[in-house]
């Protein structure tokens, strides 16, 4: 699977990424203080340097996967005393929950309000029965995509695996059948497709973490960019 992915997009990433990290890690068009109504998190709604948008842009790696909800599946495992698979069925027995957040991508543009149904991330982790030791999240897409969260920012209460948004089922190029969204972490903090959920002792980064993007993410903090620790993609 590896051969379809889209290796002059990912390179151009990796190297706008350096590049911001030159110019002091901020984006370009420089600092716009938020506005707007304070959020529920104490915030000002719109991050610094980010802008609304009426659309909502599709970012992945060059790869689609399409799986039918018959082979679905969610594997939950790692610092845990009771790890899980879960289909589709089981899933959607699991309790349900519909909150209103915003989207923020790291290349500047905010989706606001959107509408999107789902499972609590912390649900599905008080099933997993965590240990003691159970400390970061590492998360896995059907496309191979990772990306990591200390397991404090992934129990926040709006951290959803979603699987519908503004009242209709998440469509393919957006995730589905169920992705994950962060609302207070940039969005690539968010896996589309998700497959895999692991509870770890130690951080262990995922793939734009490990290419330049910032372990942290933090909008209000306008937290983007990092020294890339690999600028190939090598599978
Ligand atoms: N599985 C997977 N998840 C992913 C990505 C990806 O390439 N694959 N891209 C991330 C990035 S960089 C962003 S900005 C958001 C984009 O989500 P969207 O395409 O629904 O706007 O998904 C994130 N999650
Ligand atoms: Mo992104």
């Amino acid at each position: 699977m590896s051969g379809d992915f889209n290796k002059k997009l990912i390179k151009a990433k990796i190297q706008k990424s350096e590049r911001a990290l030159l110019s002091g890690g901020k984006i370009p068009q420089g600092q716009i203080q938020g506005s707007g109504p304070a959020n529920r998190h104490g915030m000002p709604k719109l991050p610094p340097g980010q802008h609304t948008v009426p659309n909502w842009p599709v970012l992945d790696l060059g790869i689609k996967p399409n799986i039918p909800l018959s082979q679905w599946q969610l594997e939950v495992n790692g610092e845990v005393e009771n790890p899980y698979v879960l289909n589709w069925g089981d899933f959607l027995k699991l309790p349900q929950l519909t909150d209103t957040s915003d989207f923020h991508c790291v290349t500047s543009w905010s989706r606001m309000d959107n509408k999107w149904t789902g499972v609590q991330f912390k649900v599905l982790a008080e099933k997993a029965k965590l240990k003691k030791t159970a400390r970061f999240v590492y998360v896995t897409g059907y496309d191979d995509y990772s990306t990591n969260l200390k397991l404090e920012e992934a129990l926040d209460d709006d951290v959803l695996l979603v699987h519908h948004w503004n009242n209709q089922p998440l469509p393919l190029e957006h995730g589905g059948p169920v992705r994950m969204i962060t609302p207070r972490k940039y969005a690539w903090k968010g896996s589309k497709w998700i497959k895999g959920i692991t509870f770890l002792k130690e951080d262990r980064l995922g793939f734009w973490e490990l290419r330049g993007y910032s372990n942290t993410a933090e909008p209000w903090e306008d937290d983007r960019y990092a020294q890339p620790q690999i600028t190939n993609f090598d599978p």
